[in-house]
């Protein structure tokens, strides 16, 4: 039985993607940019197994909910199809971040299965493929495909992958106030906002030249433009989200609070900027040089946790199953 394991990282968006233009094949409304980081890796190991009658997934030793294996299981056929090989496989994940905290578990798990997948059926995918293959997963796997700061285009099934930027060194100081579920997942409410929210067009109209001046902020090295892009475009995201009908509301008092004291740590001169994912946790983004004494500052609120640019997705074992 052929089999091959891969890890990969989460990553946290620094220009968000938010919205599809087509939900079968996961192209996003609008480009985004992210940084894949070097903290809770999801590894994935993928045994063929001729026997099997079914595709079977397990998470952390557990097996997968009906809708999480059918999930695993629709970019299984997909891998299949391009091998022209029918296999069921077991597929087995060990993940180090909180499931559900809004600190993007599926970019890691899906750029992770994509890749031992696509090792296991014998497929040799460059990254950008890798990356289009991770997107069919979840959008935003496509991007933690990338290490480091990454773009990930719009446009049809060929043009929309995930490719590095070069930018300036940055530190990410992750605050986890909660660990809990969420209410609406992120697909659900993209669709949601999609649909109800008056201010949709405008949000994805405006995230097309958001980007744009992320990326040149990056190219020119420009922390402090990077940074206010982050902490404006998290703001907008999450007043597009509370815009729906019925309204969604991920952040908390106490997230409110956090991006508060971040302001307040940049009038003292620290370099910091704040943003939310869909989830309460407040992800500051910062500079080497501050990240310490940031991560000191906003302990009060919860855990903190320094991380910097991480790997992108890797096959780390293959070969034949006992
Ligand atoms: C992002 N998020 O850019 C944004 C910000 C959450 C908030 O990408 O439907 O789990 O599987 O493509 O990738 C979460 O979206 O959604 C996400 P699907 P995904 O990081």
């Amino acid at each position: 039985m052929t089999r091959a394991v891969a890890r990969s990282h989460p990553n946290i968006a620094l220009v968000k993607y938010w919205g599809k233009q087509d939900e079968q094949l996961i192209l996003p409304a609008a480009g985004s940019l992210s940084l894949t980081i070097d903290a809770f890796p999801t590894t994935t190991e993928v045994t063929l197994d001729s026997g099997a009658t079914e595709d079977t997934f397990s998470l952390n030793g557990i097996p997968g909910a009906v809708g999480q294996t059918a999930r695993v299981s629709a970019l299984l056929d997909i891998v299949r199809e391009a091998a022209g090989v029918s296999t069921f496989a077991h597929v087995d994940s060990v993940s180090e971040i909180p499931t559900d905290a809004g600190l993007a578990s599926s970019a890691a798990g899906f750029s992770a299965l994509a890749a031992a997948a696509a090792a296991a059926y014998g497929l040799d995918l460059d990254p950008r493929a890798l990356s289009r293959l991770a997107r069919r997963g979840s959008g935003s796997a496509s991007r933690s495909v990338i290490p480091g700061l990454a773009v990930w285009h719009a446009g049809n099934d060929e043009e929309s992958f995930a490719e590095p930027v070069d930018g300036p060194d940055v530190r990410m100081v992750i605050v986890t106030l909660s660990t809990g579920a969420k209410p609406v997942s992120s697909r659900e409410a993209m669709r949601i906002c999609m649909l109800t929210s008056p201010y949709y067009s405008a949000w994805v109209d405006s995230t097309k030249w958001t980007l744009e001046g992320a990326l040149e902020a990056c190219k020119d090295n420009d922390f402090t433009r990077l940074g206010r892009i982050t902490e404006l475009h998290a703001n907008r995201m999450h007043a597009l989200i509370q815009s729906a009908d019925p309204p969604i509301r991920y952040l908390t008092p106490q997230s409110v609070a956090v991006f508060d004291a971040v302001a307040q740590l940049r009038q003292e001169g620290r370099n910091c900027y704040a943003t939310a994912d869909a989830g309460p946790n407040v992800v500051v983004l910062t500079t080497p040089d501050d990240a310490d004494r940031v991560a000191r500052h906003l302990a009060g609120f919860g855990q903190t946790r320094v991380v910097g640019a991480g790997l992108g997705a890797a096959v780390i074992e293959r070969g034949v199953a006992s």
